[in-house]
């Protein structure tokens, strides 16, 4: 099954354990004593795939002493020396580190950085627009997850396959079963994402991947009114992040059921199919119990959709208005109908016992688009301090879509616009308490390395991009750089967690179709899970340390499976740095 092999060695090679090596003499400073210190990898980390300019560029060199570096250029001119910071330890890798801050040099170049006494050396860029292709290719990973489509070589590439789930014949499960939709009632519900590597569609997931796209076009909507993703709508007149968007949407739609307004949890096959490609996937698929937060996903999404479509497709716009409000409506009425996976359905859950904030969410892009005061007094109701966005945890949506709607001034009073500004201003705050003290600069710590943790480096990078656009402070921003460093290459694994980019990135991920198609690589583009201390898979990982649990391997489906979710925010820090820098 493992048909990368040859690849695979070499990815391998660099994760080598070397064991508990000797640690020099620490510092007088230090106390290494507490830390069981290993020494994964001696190479340097960071950015494999390139740098802007003018974009932060904190290299992490593992050492228990400070060294000195020169970096020298293409012609072999030293063009920047110095030295690091002091050695500290990173605890979530055991590693004993230095960081040398490259941000200095700003010229366009191929560079190799060179540490004195250690013999370390490695080689990097600095380019005029070093994530274009990544960002198509990020895009592209979408299409490619589309359902009930043909994916045709002139936009696919060599992952071109013929059409998968059709889904014009779902069946309602006895979860979901009404009087005026009985078990076995089949409804058409194509189009959408497949998930992840797996081929289900699930709402909630589909809501938050879904609204942070829209985001990222609201927020640079002239940079992708011009941004051609080649698909099959690219001459239609429609943006193609929309029309992207637009697969998804058109899928979520289905997915209410009009005879009372409630909305399926997900459509899926009763287990994971093995490793096929989409079209061998025969197994009957069902619509399964309705739930609040679907149904408030749901409406956050649709309401949103519908908010920027108002003024270029006013039929669209209103009706995906009315499916929202129509969720809404059900949800106020079934306020605790968590999801509860039945027995013979064993597919993916996102379950939530917790919704008040996605009745915060829902309520407030309600309120944005019917500009209706109902919706603003029961958002104040559901409001809660900000947290870093996850498909469980939408608290700060809200402030976001709001503190930035175009309309604010209008729609709010200054004070209001000042609390969801401050409300994400504090959490940015607490996300720089982490940097600020981080032995690799980077704001992940012990609770961060959940299942999908590079979604939280990416979700954390959002949240410090919505701070700097408030203050215009630029810790913020280099903070979220530093992020987007570490998922590009600078984190302890030595990976670069896209796919197809940077040096060393991952060749086996839990992904079925770059398994089961006859290309050796995978498709590029996907942010893979990364580091989870859990681990809950039963794979065989290299360490426990929680930043290296980590194993590019189709068995490791907690740390290297890829999804539409996870995806987002790395497309979003992707515009962002191209807005700011090209
Ligand atoms: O909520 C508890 C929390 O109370 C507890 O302290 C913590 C400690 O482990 O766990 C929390 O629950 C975790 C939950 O995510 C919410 O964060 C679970 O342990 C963890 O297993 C769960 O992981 C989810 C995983 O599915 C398993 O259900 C991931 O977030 C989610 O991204 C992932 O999503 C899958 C889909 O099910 C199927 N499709 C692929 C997709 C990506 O792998
Ligand atoms: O392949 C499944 C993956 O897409 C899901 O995200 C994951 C979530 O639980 O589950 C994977 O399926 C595994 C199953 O849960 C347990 N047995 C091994 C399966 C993978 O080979």
């Amino acid at each position: 099954m493992i048909k990368k092999n040859l690849l695979a060695a070499s990815a391998v090679s660099i994760l080598a354990v070397t064991g508990c090596s000797s640690i020099e003499q620490p510092l007088a400073t230090l106390d290494f004593t507490n830390f069981d210190v290993h020494e994964y990898s001696s190479a340097i980390k960071l950015n494999q795939v390139g740098y802007f300019a003018n974009a932060s560029k904190i290299v992490i060199v593992p050492s228990t002493n400070i060294v000195k570096f020169n970096v020298i250029n293409a012609n072999g001119s030293v063009v920047l020396s110095g030295i690091s910071s002091a050695p500290a330890v990173w605890e979530y890798s055991g590693e004993a580190v230095v960081q040398i801050d490259l941000s200095a040099l700003n010229a366009v170049g191929q560079y190799s950085l060179e540490v004195e006494d250690s013999q370390q050396r490695a080689s990097f860029s600095i380019k005029a627009s070093p994530y274009d292709a990544m960002h198509k290719a990020a895009f592209k990973a979408y299409y490619i997850n589309r359902a009930s489509i043909k994916l045709l070589p002139e936009f696919a590439g060599d992952y071109a396959r013929p059409m998968g789930h059709v889904d014009t014949q779902v069946l309602v499960h006895s979860s979901a079963a009404t009087a005026s939709r009985p078990e076995g009632t089949v409804i058409s519900s194509p189009k959408g994402w497949y998930d992840a590597g797996d081929y289900n569609k699930y709402i909630v997931n589909s809501g938050i991947s879904t609204y942070t796209l829209l985001l990222a076009y609201e927020h640079f909507t002239a940079y992708y009114d011009n941004k051609s993703l080649n698909i099959p709508e690219s001459n239609n007149g429609i943006p193609d992040i929309l029309d992207e968007i637009d697969w998804n949407l058109e899928w979520m739609s289905t997915m209410q059921d009009p005879n009372d307004g409630g909305v399926y949890h997900k459509l899926t096959t009763k287990n994971f199919t093995p490793i096929i490609m989409p079209h061998e996937g025969t197994e009957p698929r069902f619509v399964v119990q309705k739930s609040t937060a679907a149904a408030l996903n749901f409406a956050a999404v649709m309401a949103n959709a519908s908010r920027l479509y108002q003024a270029t497709r006013p039929t669209l716009a209103n009706k995906y208005l009315l499916q929202a409000i129509d969720a809404y409506s059900w949800a106020l009425e079934n306020p605790t109908q968590y999801y509860r996976q039945p027995s013979d359905i064993q597919t993916g859950e996102y379950g939530d016992n917790n919704v008040t904030d996605e009745f915060a969410w829902a309520s407030a892009e309600l309120y944005l688009t019917t500009q209706e005061p109902p919706f603003l007094e029961n958002f104040d109701q559901y409001a809660q301090a900000a947290q870093v966005p996850s498909w469980a945890q939408v608290s700060a949506l809200p402030y976001i879509s709001m503190a930035f709607n175009n309309q604010a001034d209008i729609l709010f009073t200054e004070q209001q616009r000042q609390r969801y500004s401050t409300r994400l201003v504090d959490l940015a705050n607490n996300i720089m308490q982490t940097y600020n003290t981080s032995a690799y600069k980077v704001t992940m710590s012990e609770g961060d390395f959940v299942w999908g943790s590079n979604a939280v480096a990416m979700n954390r990078a959002l949240v410090l991009w919505q701070a700097h656009k408030i203050t215009q402070d630029e810790q913020y921003k280099v903070a979220a750089e530093e992020l987007v460093n570490y998922v590009m290459g600078k984190n302890p694994t030595g990976f670069s967690f896209v796919t197809g980019f940077g040096e060393v990135s991952p060749i086996e991920p839990h992904h079925r179709q770059s398994v089961a198609d006859e290309v050796l690589t995978p498709v590029p583009g996907f942010l893979v899970g990364g580091p989870h201390s859990g681990q809950q898979d039963s794979c065989n990982y290299v360490s426990d340390l929680p930043a290296q649990s980590f194993l590019d391997d189709w068995c490791s489906y907690s740390t290297n499976e890829v999804t539409i979710n996870w995806n987002a925010p790395l497309i979003y820090s992707l515009a962002q740095l191209e807005y700011l820098y090209k």
